[in-house]
């Protein structure tokens, strides 16, 4: 396949770069720790390594050294598609390279051949309750998965470190393969008729994302399904949902369990619950306003969120000092396509008055819009209206990211992750020290 001759081309290179830092340059201080920062959830420390994507605060993602319209610009597309093939942004994860149409649809037909998933997944999911969370549901489809592990059953054959690689390339695309059929039949399961989705060997993996949920009539679905997978896929490796695959993987537990951890840690609401939060935020200004709101009464709404005690979704970020290219792009998108829609109105409403009451209340360090303030309210037009199932959404795309950096963890051969603990006497002593 691709994607195994283009790496295993990279691996002496890269394990060499790899290989010099860790023993020639090991000693050299790249950063050092504060107070603040330990006690303030490592905001900050550099201390994680990927190739993948890198967030600058004042700019946003860059994924393989490109920001996203450069992305969306470079990358193919099928015929007749505003959006490229989500199978060419993995390629650019993996390989670093901007593939031909040819090596994206590589990508996709590799997908397809792997996108069956066992009948007792789909029997799991059933056997649980059916006011179970999506969230909790994907998670355990995840987990469930895993007895198919490649890495595992080589691992248990006695494989050798330098071949770690390969088994988890090939998880990685069975694992990323899978979810869209995964993520569509829990939608079924739990707010349809519960049929098993199909995937359409003709349509790619957007417009089979489409397809598999019932939105393949609803013309543009299939681009937004491109966009939300392609820019929610990687937020260099900090993010809670990367880090926790990162530290499972970094074990050697397979991609099963670790992105199963990743999906757990994701479905908080300062995570990636926020999207669902997000749009329940907005229906409520909706509803109490009955339409777009005077901007006096979202500034009010909005106050009356911060005195009762919450966040206000969509707002905010631990790296960003900017409104996230993400935000950006969906809100073009929502913008060239149904401008008129209530929720675009009022979420642009929002983009206008909510920053200036964040600095305002003065606590927040970025009063601006992340990657949730807009996500759901382009599902939501086009009809997914089960606002629950959107955190599963971001998974499905997330997945894209996180696997690309286990295959390339273990590539170069990371270790176990182990960072040290200090108890709160001790940093009492420390500040005493330094006083
Ligand atoms: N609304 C109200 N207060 C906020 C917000 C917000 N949107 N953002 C930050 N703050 C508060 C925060 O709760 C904290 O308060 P306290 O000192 O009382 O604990 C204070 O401002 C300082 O927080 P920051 O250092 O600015 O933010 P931090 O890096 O700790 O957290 C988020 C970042 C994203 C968790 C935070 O901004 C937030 O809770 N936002 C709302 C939830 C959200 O949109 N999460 C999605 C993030 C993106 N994603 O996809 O994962
Ligand atoms: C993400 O996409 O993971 C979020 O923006 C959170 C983060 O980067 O910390």
């Amino acid at each position: 396949m691709i994607l195994h001759e283009k790496m295993a081309a990279q691996l002496q290179t890269e394990r060499e770069r790899y290989r010099a830092l860790s023993k020639d340059f090991a000693d050299v201080v790249v950063d050092k720790v504060s107070v603040g920062q330990i006690v303030g959830g490592m905001r900050g420390i550099k201390s994680l390594l990927t190739d993948i994507s890198f967030v600058d605060p004042a700019e946003g993602i860059r994924f393989r050294g490109m920001t996203i319209p450069e992305v969306l610009a470079a990358l193919p597309k099928p015929d007749g598609a505003e959006m490229p093939y989500v199978g060419g942004l993995f390629y650019l994860l993996l390989i670093g390279e901007i593939p031909t149409i040819q090596q994206a649809q590589a990508v996709e037909a590799e997908w397809k051949k792997r996108s069956d998933v066992p009948g007792y997944v789909f029997d799991t999911l059933r056997a649980l309750p059916r006011d179970t969370h999506p969230m909790t549901l994907f998670s355990l489809a995840v987990q469930s998965l895993q007895p198919q592990s490649e890495f595992a059953r080589r691992y248990k054959e006695g494989m050798q470190k330098d071949g770690y690689w390969e088994p988890a390339l090939e998880d990685a695309l069975n694992l990323t393969a899978k979810l869209p059929v995964v993520a569509t039949y829990i939608y079924h399961l739990k707010y349809k008729q519960g049929k098993k989705p199909k995937i359409d060997p003709k349509l790619d993996y957007g417009a089979n994302f489409a397809h598999m949920l019932g939105l393949e009539d609803q013309i543009g679905y299939a681009d937004l399904s491109r966009l939300y997978m392609i820019i929610h896929s990687d937020h260099e490796s900090g993010n809670a949902s990367a880090h926790a695959t990162h530290l499972a993987g970094s074990t050697l537990s397979d991609i099963y369990y670790a992105f199963s951890a990743g999906l757990n840690a994701l479905a908080g609401p300062l995570h990636g619950l926020a999207n669902q939060e997000c749009l329940v935020w907005l229906l409520g200004v909706q509803k109490q306003f009955g339409g777009v709101p005077t901007v006096e009464q979202l500034r009010q709404y909005a106050w009356d969120t911060l005195e009762s005690g919450k966040v206000i979704p969509g707002y905010g970020h631990d790296v960003l000092r900017v409104p996230d290219p993400r935000f950006t792009a969906q809100m073009k998108f929502a913008k060239a396509h149904f401008p008129k829609d209530t929720l675009v109105q009022i979420a642009d409403m929002v983009f206008e008055v909510v920053p200036q009451v964040l600095k305002e209340q003065g606590k927040a360090k970025n009063p601006a819009p992340n990657v949730d303030a807009i996500s759901g309210t382009l599902q939501y037009y086009y009809g997914l209206k089960e606002f629950e199932i959107y955190t599963v959404l971001f998974g499905v795309s997330r997945a894209l990211g996180v696997s690309a950096n286990y295959v390339w963890a273990r590539a170069l051969g990371q270790p176990i992750e182990r960072p040290k603990s200090l108890t709160l006497k001790m940093l009492e002593e420390a500040v005493k020290n330094v006083a």
